[in-house]
């Protein structure tokens, strides 16, 4: 068979395993452009969850009480581990994760758009678990049916703690929805200045998504941006209520012929400036995951020594 003969016939393959919702798997045979395409969201995604944990971490100093700060604690804990699974699964690709963090270091690659937002007081954190977490979950439940074995596994397991994540900030904000006027009004500011960065999470609209079509033909992403977005704002209309707060945004109506909610324009020229590295706290968002790199050799020194002391004794003890 010749190489061009196999190579048709391992896409073949390929092809029909997608087809039949199974799963591709590391030893699998897969075309460049699905690595490229997996590599390139998996480690955006990880960046994301760790790049996350800053918004919310600057406030576990500040919790108002021990239980406040217990929680905060976990959840960016969490988000940690989010992370960790997901280099782990870029790895599976071949992916170096010492280059990975070099290239969001360095801003070759991107991360979420919305934790470039200031987290102005604490009721920042329960609008973050409420609004971005529930946009995470919107945008992940989907990914657990990735068609990509070690994406789709993580994926379960980061979905149940978002999960915890979202129930705990809107838990927060209904104790403080129920406070003083001081507490309504510090709940009703975040939501103004969150709810159109939580809108962008889901990224460009579908007509200007380049990666959309081939993604979701290659069944990784399973739904387009749009009705993703879609999606979160029927999904949180009804959370609102209950909440008895506002949504900033003037054109949101219940539309009876479409089944969904109507909403404004997103300001899209913000959102590219975002990701292009101007919103306003990517500087800072960067300069403090270097910082963090730069801090932690010593540990990475020390665990390297560590495996090579460990894999020494092994020889001697065979030897
Ligand atoms: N921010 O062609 P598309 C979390 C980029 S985790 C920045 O539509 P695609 C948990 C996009 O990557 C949040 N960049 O791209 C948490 C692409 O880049 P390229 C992260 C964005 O991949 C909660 C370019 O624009 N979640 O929140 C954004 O088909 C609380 C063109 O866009 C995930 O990563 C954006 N918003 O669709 C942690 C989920 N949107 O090609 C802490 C997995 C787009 O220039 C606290 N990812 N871009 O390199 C996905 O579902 C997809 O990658 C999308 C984008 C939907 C984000």
């Amino acid at each position: 068979m010749s190489a061009a003969e196999e190579t048709s016939r391992l896409e073949e393959h390929f092809d029909r395993t997608i087809a039949r919702e199974q799963r591709i798997e590391p030893r699998d045979w897969m075309p460049d452009g699905y690595r490229r395409t997996l590599v390139r969201q998996i480690s955006q995604h990880a960046h994301s969850e760790i790049i996350g944990m800053q918004p919310e971490g600057e406030w576990i100093t500040r919790a108002p009480s021990l239980r406040r700060k217990a929680i905060l604690l976990a959840k960016v804990q969490d988000e940690a581990g989010h992370g960790l699974y997901l280099y782990s699964a870029a790895e599976t690709l071949g992916a170096d994760r010492d280059e990975l963090t070099a290239m969001l270091i360095d801003g070759r690659q991107k991360y979420s758009s919305i934790f470039n937002y200031p987290t102005l007081s604490f009721a920042d954190v329960g609008v973050i678990g409420w609004l971005v977490d529930g946009a995470a979950i919107c945008n992940q439940v989907p990914l657990c049916r990735s068609s990509y074995g070690p994406y789709a596994r993580a994926m379960i397991r980061i979905c149940k703690e978002e999960s915890f994540h979202q129930r705990q900030g809107y838990e927060l904000l209904m104790t403080m929805m129920r406070g003083t006027p001081e507490q309504r009004t510090m709940v009703q500011d975040a939501v103004d200045r969150w709810w159109w960065p939580s809108l962008m999470m889901f990224g460009p609209p579908d007509h200007d998504s380049p990666n959309s079509a081939r993604s979701m033909a290659w069944k990784v992403k399973r739904h387009s941006n749009d009705e993703l977005r879609q999606r979160f704002v029927d999904m949180t209309v009804p959370q609102a209520e209950a909440l008895g707060v506002r949504l900033p945004d003037p054109d949101l109506r219940w539309n009876d012929e479409r089944g969904h909610h109507d909403f404004g324009e997103l300001d899209w020229a913000e959102f590219k400036r975002v990701i292009s590295g101007d919103g306003p706290c990517n500087a800072q968002r960067i300069a403090v995951r270097r910082a963090a790199h730069d801090d932690g050799a010593w540990v990475r020194e020390a665990a390297v020594a560590h495996a090579a002391k460990q894999a020494d004794r092994a020889r001697g003890a065979v030897a």
